[in-house]
C-alpha cells in the first residue's frame, strides 16, 4: 500500500478505494470577469495550483485511480441559489449577472466549466453542486459508496471555503482525506497557510496534508 510523507503523519491508502476529488477548478473562480474576481480577488493567486495539479491528474489517470470533479454553479432560473448566497458582501457583479465569460456561475454558461488544461476526460464524473461542499444536494456520497471508495485526495479551489467545507462533511461521513498544498489555492495566502494548519492540526482532526510529488511519486 502506498505511504506518503504527510502532516501530522505519514498516510497510507490503498489504490483500489482511493479517488482523486478535483474541487471548483472553474474559469469563475481562476479567470478575469468570473465570481472570484467579482469579489474582489486577485484570480492570480490561485493559478499556481493548475500545473501541479495537472501532473497529478495525469499520474493519476495513468495509474487507473478515479477522478472527480465537481463545478459550483446554479441552475439559470437561480431556484437553487439561496438568495443570502447571492446578495452577500458588495460584488461588482452577482450570481447570475453578465460577465465576460457568460453569466457568472451559472451551469452551462462558457465561465461556470472546468479551465481547458484540466478539463475532465470522458468517463470522469463531474459532479455540479450548488453549495461550498461537494457533499451538499449532490450524488458525491452515493456515488463514492458505490464505488467502494473511503479515501480521498482532495485538490482545487479554494482552500477555506470549498476545500474546506468539503473535507469537513468528508470527515463528518467517515472518509479519510489527504490534502494536497500545492494543489489547493487561496486568494489569500494567510488562509492558504492556516487552512491547511486546521486540518492537520489536533492529530489530523480533518485529515492529513501533503505535497503532490510524493503522492505521484507513489502512483508511478
Ligand atoms: C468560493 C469555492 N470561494 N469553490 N467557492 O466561493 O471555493
Amino acid at each position: 500500500m502506498p505511504t506518503v510523507d504527510a502532516r501530522p503523519h505519514p498516510y497510507t491508502f490503498e489504490l483500489s478505494t482511493t479517488a482523486l476529488l478535483v474541487i471548483d477548478m472553474q474559469r469563475d473562480f481562476l479567470e478575469p470577469g468570473g465570481f472570484g474576481e467579482s469579489l474582489g480577488n486577485d484570480v492570480a493567486q490561485l493559478r499556481r495550483t493548475i500545473a501541479p495539479l495537472a501532473a497529478l491528474l495525469a499520474a493519476a489517470r495513468e495509474t487507473g485511480l478515479p477522478v472527480i470533479h465537481t463545478r459550483e454553479g446554479h441552475l439559470p432560473d437561480l431556484s437553487d441559489c439561496p438568495p443570502a448566497k447571492r446578495d452577500r458582501g458588495a460584488p461588482s457583479a452577482r450570481i447570475g449577472d453578465p460577465g465576460p465569460n457568460g453569466r457568472i456561475l451559472i451551469r452551462g454558461e462558457y465561465g461556470h466549466d472546468i479551465i481547458d488544461d484540466l478539463a475532465p476526460t470522458d468517463g470522469e464524473p463531474v459532479i455540479d453542486k450548488p453549495g461550498k461542499g461537494a457533499f451538499y444536494a449532490t450524488g458525491l456520497d452515493a456515488m463514492l459508496v458505490d464505488r467502494g471508495i473511503t479515501s480521498l485526495l482532495v485538490t482545487g479551489v479554494t482552500t477555506e471555503v470549498c476545500v474546506h467545507t468539503t473535507v469537513r462533511e468528508a470527515n463528518d461521513r467517515g472518509y479519510e482525506c489527504l490534502v494536497l498544498a500545492d494543489c489547493v489555492g487561496s486568494y489569500f495566502p494567510e488562509f492558504q497557510q492556516v487552512g491547511l494548519d486546521m486540518i492537520s492540526a489536533q492529530g489530523g482532526i480533518f485529515g492529513w496534508v501533503a505535497d503532490s510529488t510524493a503522492v505521484i511519486a507513489e502512483l508511478t
